[in-house]
């Protein structure tokens, strides 16, 4: 069994190409729920989603987010009833947040939810929210403290960063099976996600950086970072305002301590001496996945690296 750690979009390209290579009952995946929110009253979890949609195929792959083809009716009447519609919920997506707030409100717990969901999507792969605790991303900026979602959707990442932490974490236990899984993986792969919002907040529930700091199952990254930028989105802002260099070589050292090998772009890797003093061994490659062959192109180096 292979466990995955990952967050939302740049993590499901890897996931996407990963499903092509191997058996998807082959994978156990990890996701950050820290993104997650509520919305008109409903309980939606965005990294979650885009990992569920990903492998059931029904992600909109321009977007990274959301379902394919979905539509925004009741978005569209929200706005003339004078609702908030910064973030775009699509009909059909819609549906998964109500089933989830449906079923947390019956009692179930997240893992319990999305066990459940995963099952309707007809998904093989097994999907574990970091946490079944509520734990929340918080973004300091000079505007006040706002959640990640307003940071990223409705301000576009625009406000300067301060700081960033995660309410909740320090009493937050990981969901169940999410130790065991890491204790018993063949390998592990840590996604191209953001290190600061998607992977941060797995590695901060007390007990998960602990068991894989344990592993001697080879742990693989793939680094979210080419250059000073992010490969998308406004992970590179953050590591600064983190005290993290924004570079593939500041994302390695934050996982040095339990990490074995790093794949990094071909144009980094000038990186590679500074990266394997760390004691982290290094593959250069091109790391964006535009095209599914990219994804299971990458997909593939990866597999070969954790059978290792
Ligand atoms: N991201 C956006 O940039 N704009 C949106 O309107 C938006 C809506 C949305 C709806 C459902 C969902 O599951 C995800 C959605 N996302 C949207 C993506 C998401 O918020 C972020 O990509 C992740 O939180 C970052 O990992």
């Amino acid at each position: 069994m292979i466990v995955i750690l990952t967050g939302g979009t740049g993590g499901a390209k890897l996931i996407e190409g990963l499903s092509h290579e191997i058996d998807p009952a082959q994978l156990t995946i990890i996701c950050n729920t820290a993104d997650d929110f509520v919305l008109y009253g409903l309980n939606i979890s965005p990294d979650l989603d885009t990992i569920m949609y990903t492998l059931a195929g029904l992600s909109d792959p321009a977007q990274g987010w959301g379902i394919q083809g979905d539509t925004f009716t009741v978005l569209q009447q929200l706005e003339k009833l004078g609702g908030e519609t910064w973030f775009r919920l699509g009909d059909k997506d819609i549906a998964t947040h109500i089933t989830r707030t449906r079923l947390l409100r019956a009692g179930l717990k997240l893992s319990d939810v999305t066990d459940r969901i995963c099952d309707n999507l007809g998904i093989k792969a097994r999907i574990l929210p970091m946490s079944d605790d509520h734990i929340e991303t918080r973004v300091e900026t000079s505007e006040g403290v706002i959640s990640f979602q307003e940071y990223f959707v409705k301000q576009h990442w625009q406000p300067e960063v301060k700081s960033v932490f995660y309410a909740g974490v320090e009493k937050s236990r990981p969901a169940p099976g999410v130790v065991e899984a890491i204790g018993s993986a063949a390998g592990i792969i840590l996604c191209p996600s953001n290190p600061v919002t998607s992977v941060g907040p797995i590695l901060a529930v007390p007990g998960v950086r602990n068991a894989l700091m344990q592993v001697t199952a080879p742990v693989v990254g793939v680094s979210p970072m080419i250059g000073e930028s992010a490969i998308s989105g406004p992970a590179h802002r953050l590591m600064a305002a983190q005290g993290l260099e924004p570079s593939a070589l500041g994302a390695a050292k934050n996982y040095a301590d339990f990490l074995d090998q790093f794949v990094i772009d071909s144009e980094d890797e000038a990186l590679t001496s500074k990266l394997e003093t760390l004691g982290i061994g290094v593959v250069a490659t091109s790391i964006r996945m535009k095209s599914l062959a990219d994804k299971q192109g990458l997909a593939r180096q990866v597999l070969a690296l954790v059978d290792k």
